[in-house]
């Protein structure tokens, strides 16, 4: 089915993604943090190759917005269409509202390091890959060293943040990150105590506290379980 031909929603928004996804979760705290309802559907074979599952999303990723007028694709993109529909009646700051140069370059390591786990979780857990392949550790070295740099420097970025004046998307992706690296062990998180002590702090709101990652059993690379990310 080509993404033309997926149903789009009657009433409201629709986030199509994965309770155990960190891109997913930026957007469930975004949404419940601006009051924004959104109705929630499941993808359930990160293995399918069919973008339909994907609510017709091209690049067979998630989460996906589905609205009245058509699907908005990736997590930043989603957030921006949810402050638009909140009416302006609380602010928020994308990456493109970071005057600072290091905060520019923390909100892009934070995605990184969501990607790499993305891409080491799919391919040593979910399509069960060796994971001391080339490839694996050059993408855990990439993940290791933002981690780093993002413990070195967060006291710093976090005082450029423009605090109590509206919500932060680097603070939100941050606390996914590190929550989904808890819940889906890719790298030790003992060596990063200023990001888990942030991430203790920030997921004391209660958006943060209604939307968990589940609690399911962890898969072992050859489990023939849906894969999950
Ligand atoms: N650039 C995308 C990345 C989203 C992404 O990587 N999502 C993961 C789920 S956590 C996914 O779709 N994984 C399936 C796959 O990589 O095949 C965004 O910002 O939304």
């Amino acid at each position: 089915m080509d993404a033309m031909t997926i149903a789009e929603p009657r009433h409201g928004l629709t986030l199509v993604g994965r309770r155990t996804s960190h891109f997913t979760r930026v957007v469930a705290i975004v949404a419940d943090e601006l009051g924004v309802e959104v109705e929630r559907r499941s993808v359930r074979d990160l293995a399918s190759q069919d973008c339909a599952s994907y609510g017709g999303n091209p690049a067979l990723k998630l989460p996906v917005l589905l609205t009245p007028t058509g699907a908005v694709y990736g997590t930043e993109n989603i957030c921006r269409a949810l402050v638009r529909r909140a009416g302006g009646a609380r602010k928020a700051f994308f990456t493109e509202d970071l005057t600072d140069e290091r905060a520019q370059s923390a909100q892009e390591l934070v995605w990184h390091a969501m990607s790499a786990q993305v891409q080491w979780v799919m391919g040593t857990r979910v399509c069960g890959l060796p994971s001391d392949n080339e490839y694996f550790v050059k993408c855990r070295l990439g993940l290791e060293g933002a981690l780093k740099w993002l413990e070195a420097h967060l006291d710093a970025v976090l005082s450029t943040l423009p605090a109590g004046q509206g919500l932060s998307l680097f603070e939100v992706t941050l606390f996914c990150l590190i929550e989904h690296l808890a819940f889906r062990p890719t790298v030790p998180l003992e060596a990063y105590p200023g990001l888990t002590r942030f991430a203790h702090l920030y997921g004391e709101r209660p958006a943060c506290q209604r939307t968990p990652y589940p609690s399911e059993p962890i898969l072992a690379p050859t489990s023939k379980e849906p894969p999950t990310c």
